[in-house]
């Protein structure tokens, strides 16, 4: 069965999903919704999302959205195809779990606002609120010195394996540094960068690069 993945291939939800589903080997097809365009807020839209957002995923008769519940479940359906993305043991994937749930609480809000103000605002003419972004940078470089100190003892963040817990902040990391021009909040960090340039590196997300290209 081919996944139905409804977003836009250029922003970082569905990319999160669409890497994972390459991790694992699932086919799947996009159904573009435009975001500038506000496709996501229109009422067709709403009966698959109700919150106006994507990625929405459909599977069969199976609909779910919010990416890091698909993203878990890919994994858990998938639990024999492809590299084991949860943790194995229930203290690895309790780590698993808790990385995951950094990256949504104390990483994405941080991240979100910079790309909306220095990126996605001026990209629709608006101008982007420059003092808020640079409040969230700074918050960002303690959130990212936390993930030094982690990664300065353990290879991935959820141990010596790649897991959903590293795959969750690619597409984040990947528009600070491309979209928002803040490579150094990874280069300066010295394990952090060793961590990124290996996790940046796996044919995963070089596919999804050249998709999105
Ligand atoms: N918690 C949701 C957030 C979804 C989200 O923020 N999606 C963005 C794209 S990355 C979006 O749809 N933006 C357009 C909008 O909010 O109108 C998830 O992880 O799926």
């Amino acid at each position: 069965m081919v996944v139905k993945v409804y977003g836009s291939i250029r922003a970082a939800c569905p990319q999160r999903v669409l890497v994972c589903l390459i991790e694992k080997g699932i086919e799947f097809e996009v159904v573009h919704v435009d975001l500038d365009k506000g496709e996501q807020k229109q009422p067709q839209f709403l009966l698959l999302q109700p919150f106006g957002q994507v990625p929405v995923v459909e599977d069969g008769d199976f609909r779910l959205f919010e990416s890091r519940a698909i993203v878990r479940y890919y994994a858990a359906k998938y639990a024999d195809q492809g590299p084991d993305l949860l943790g194995t043991t229930l203290e690895e994937k309790a780590l698993v779990d808790q990385w995951l749930e950094v990256e949504a609480h104390n990483f994405n809000d941080l991240c979100f606002n910079i790309m909306f103000n220095l990126v996605i605002l001026p990209r629709m003419g608006k101008t982007g609120d420059i003092a808020l972004a640079h409040i969230c940078e700074q918050k960002l470089e303690k959130v990212l010195d936390v993930y030094e100190t982690r990664l300065s003892k353990s290879t991935y963040l959820a141990g010596d394996k790649f897991t959903l817990a590293d795959l969750t902040l690619l597409p984040g990391i990947e528009h600070l540094i491309e979209g928002a021009k803040l490579g150094h909040l990874i280069s300066d960090r010295k394990y952090v960068n060793a961590w990124w340039k290996k996790i940046s590196s796996r044919p995963s997300w070089k596919k999804l690069k050249e998709l999105v290209k």
